[in-house]
């Protein structure tokens, strides 16, 4: 059974691949799992039907059957669980490479969302300015340790896992910031992430959404 996504019909990152659903479809790609995509709008985002899938009315949403997910943390650990190839054999690494899943969006992410605030939503506040340098360095202190749990190693736990794919993903949201370059190690992981044929799958799809979307109807 094919199982159904959902992803924005028109995703405010114009394609570059930020939008959540890119976790899920990579991760569908690393396994081999075709799947169909539901496109929906904000204002669809925001009614029963889609409520029902996702409480908090976002994307993207994971159907297979009569199991309906959200979050991706626990869509791509369902897909882990269930496929070959996004979790390592060794009972220990398996357990690490879980526990990096949930540093990724637990841990990472929010001082790197609060920078996507600040520079979205809070811009013309007085106290903007000020408090910038603040977000940027408690990034920079999630980037630097990081960077050290890394090392030299290609990929967080043995070879590429899930946790990578949480991890990438995340960091990939800091691309406009220019903080990644700080980290030459963290930045050279992200690109062997894209690297990968499976996420220039995933992300040739995604962005093929938004090229239809620009071209029009006709
Ligand atoms: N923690 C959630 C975050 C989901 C999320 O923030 N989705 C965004 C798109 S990337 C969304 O739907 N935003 C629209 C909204 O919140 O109204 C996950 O990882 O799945």
């Amino acid at each position: 059974m094919k199982p159904i996504i959902t992803a924005f019909a028109a995703s405010p990152d114009r394609g570059r691949g930020l939008a959540r659903d890119m976790r899920v479809r990579w991760a569908l790609e690393e396994v081999g799992q075709p799947y169909d995509v539901r496109l929906v709008s904000f204002a669809e985002m925001k009614q029963p039907a889609h409520l029902a899938l996702h409480p908090f009315g976002q994307i993207p949403t994971y159907e297979e059957g009569d199991l309906a997910l959200f979050e991706t943390g626990a869509i791509v650990l369902h897909l882990a669980l269930h496929h070959a190839g996004l979790l390592p054999d060794d009972a220990n690494a398996r357990e690490r490479a879980v526990a990096w899943m949930f540093a990724a969006v637990n841990t990472v992410e929010p001082p790197i969302l609060d920078l996507q605030n600040a520079m979205l939503l809070e811009r013309d506040k007085p106290w903007a300015a000020e408090r910038l340098p603040l977000v940027h360095d408690r990034i920079r202190a999630r980037l630097g340790q990081l960077s050290q749990a890394l090392g030299d190693a290609d990929w967080l736990v043995g070879e590429f896992s899930a946790a990578d794919l949480m991890m990438v993903t995340v960091l990939r949201r800091l691309e406009a910031s220019g903080l990644l370059k700080e980290y030459p190690k963290l930045a050279a992981y992200v690109a062997r992430g894209e690297a990968r044929p499976a996420y220039k799958r995933a992300f040739d799809d995604q962005y093929a959404v938004f090229a239809e979307a620009q071209s029009g109807p006709g």
